[in-house]
């Protein structure tokens, strides 16, 4: 009896070093900002194929932390285009929406749009944080397409996953494409680019100058203004709502955290 009891405790002894070292090894250290967002250094590289006078482009971001957070050592996008892209390898760093999180369902307009990266191994997609939502329109879809139609704005619909041009929003807890797209050349070949995305009674757009491929959207504040200017007939409010987005573009450009507002024809008042 006493060498059962002697064994018992001999193997208590044993046992308890050995519990504490299976406690799992540290993972990434999760950097969660407030809006549910993780930073992820990556290293990003384009690949192009020509073909036919158009361009498939192939965005892949590849990392450690990448394994680490979901699993996969590279996530993707296939964009089409006709201009010809500029292409390259960099390290930098993207903010990917948390994919665990739990997604609050009070926020009435949204404040970032994002791209879509996929990899076969993912159930779900990845959404990459990329522009501040800059432009809340009060108005009936067919209105816009009006308006900037009669400022030489061209526009097109909704793209399929391929041509790429769309992007998505966190809203009421569900991710939203963008439904309308809507260009203006710039000077130096460059474009303004306004996406719109409906939004419960309202739409929301994001309004940039784009040089092409790989995103490379900037200079949000001219752009939002060039958009409200379209806007002439109507009641505007340049810079009044505030969404929290205050940003520089990778040109160094400040996106000012605040959205612009367009309302119904001036006459109505
Ligand atoms: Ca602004």
């Amino acid at each position: 009896m006493i060498k059962k009891i002697i064994g018992f405790f001999l193997a208590m002894l044993v046992s308890l070093p050995l519990a504490s070292c299976a406690a799992p090894p540290p993972t990434l250290v999760r950097e969660l900002s407030a809006d549910g967002h993780l930073k992820v250094s990556v290293e990003a590289e384009a690949v192009v194929l020509e073909q036919g006078g158009a361009y498939l482009v192939t965005t892949t971001y590849r990392g450690k932390e990448l394994v680490k957070l979901l699993g996969v050592e590279e996530i993707y996008k296939t964009e089409l285009t006709h201009e010809r892209p500029i292409i390259g390898k960099e390290e930098i760093v993207i903010e990917i929406l948390d994919p665990d999180l739990v997604v609050p369902d009070d926020i009435s307009v949204p404040n970032w749009t994002y791209e879509v990266y996929g990899n076969p191994a993912l159930i779900s997609p990845v959404y990459v944080k990329a522009d501040p939502i800059n432009l809340v329109i009060d108005l009936p879809m067919s209105l816009v397409d009006h308006e900037f139609e009669d400022e030489g704005w061209g526009s097109s619909p909704n793209w399929n996953i391929l041509s790429a041009k769309v992007n998505y929003i966190l809203y009421e807890g569900s991710m939203i494409p963008q439904a309308k797209n809507y260009f203006l050349d710039s000077d130096c070949s460059e474009r303004y680019h306004v996406r719109v995305w409906r939004c419960g009674d309202v739409l929301v757009g994001q309004a940039h100058i784009d040089t092409g491929l790989p995103h490379s959207a900037y200079a949000y504040e001219k752009a939002e203004n060039m958009a409200v200017r379209a806007f002439s007939l109507h009641i505007t409010r340049r810079n009044c709502i505030w969404l929290s987005n205050k940003c520089k573009d990778h040109k160094g450009y400040t996106n000012n955290g605040w959205a612009s507002y367009i309302t119904t024809y001036k006459y109505y008042l």
